[in-house]
């Protein structure tokens, strides 16, 4: 069975812990006693904790009459990059002299992970997204994350947003962060999903769409199950000599990019989703 837990504000400033029912309510876990949800994620068996929790009477609200808040709490935020093959394409292509090492690490044992950024910088779903004014060729990049705990084990899954300068990645390689990381540049929400393994997650797919002025000016498909490499390969490279005391998530890549010629604009509407898990709003701001 899948849980979706979420990050929500109902009328004040406090964020609370909720359970999701699905398709309209949540069930205020914070009533219970959780003021975090990482005691949830970081429990032996976080599904048999939240349903025990959902059998207590606790106070239920409308989701149209609450605030969604990212489900991030104090995790660092990383990404795999060119794990579809349709991504490694599009990194060739922008690049002059950075194609062939797209081509190699498409290839390599050890995947391409990187650093998007710190928890406080993570949008939620609803909130506004940025594009870099000193950009031409920006982009968002839909793709499933991976809630991992502290102790190495994926927990959960989520949509992310992994906003991207294409004209800075591909003018130069060591442009990278510029192009990854500044301000509104990750979303991730609406909330976290439990209880899915990764045969579940591999049957899901994801689908983007941008509107314009009321008009659909790209939308595209992908299939989780064309990432080229296992989820648990991926954490445990993400692990090596590395500790996560605070737990990770990783945004798994994209496999979906529009064409060459499309650019996001201030107030372009896009929306990812992924069935089995929800969707992910956000409208673009310039920053
Ligand atoms: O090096 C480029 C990063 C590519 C990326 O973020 C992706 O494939 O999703
Ligand atoms: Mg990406």
């Amino acid at each position: 069975m899948l849980l979706q837990l979420c990050h929500f504000q109902n009328g004040g400033a406090k964020t609370r812990v909720g359970l999701v029912l699905a398709p309209t309510t949540v069930l205020d876990l914070t009533a219970a006693g959780v003021e975090r949800m990482s005691s949830l994620l970081e429990s032996e068996d976080p599904v048999a904790a939240v349903t025990q929790l959902a059998n207590q009477k606790l106070p239920r609200f409308s989701l149209a009459d609450v605030r969604l808040v990212s489900p991030i709490e104090r995790q660092e935020i990383w990404a795999v990059g060119v794990t579809y093959l349709r991504s490694k394409k599009a990194r060739m292509e922008e690049s002059d002299f950075s194609a062939n090492a797209y081509d190699r690490v498409y290839e390599a044992a050890r995947p391409e992970l990187f650093f998007k950024c710190f928890p406080e910088k993570v949008i939620a779903s609803g909130d506004l997204v940025g594009i870099r004014k000193d950009a031409r060729w920006n982009v968002p990049e839909p793709e499933l994350v991976l809630v991992i705990n502290s102790r190495a084990r994926i927990v959960g899954y989520s949509i992310g947003n992994d906003m991207s300068a294409r004209d800075l990645e591909g003018e130069n390689l060591l442009y990278l962060p510029q192009a990854k990381i500044y301000d509104r540049s990750c979303a991730i929400g609406p909330w976290i999903t439990l209880g899915g393994d990764e045969a579940t997650a591999r049957t899901w797919k994801i689908h983007l769409s941008i509107q314009r002025s009321g008009q659909i000016v790209f939308q595209g498909d992908t299939a989780v199950s064309q990432i080229k490499r296992g989820f648990d390969e991926l954490v445990s490279y993400l692990f090596r000599s590395q500790t996560f005391p605070r737990g990770a998530v990783l945004l798994t890549g994209t496999g979906i990019v529009p064409p060459d010629d499309f650019t996001l604009k201030a107030q372009d509407i896009i929306q990812i989703s992924i069935n089995g898990i929800g969707a992910l709003q956000n409208s673009v701001v310039e920053v």
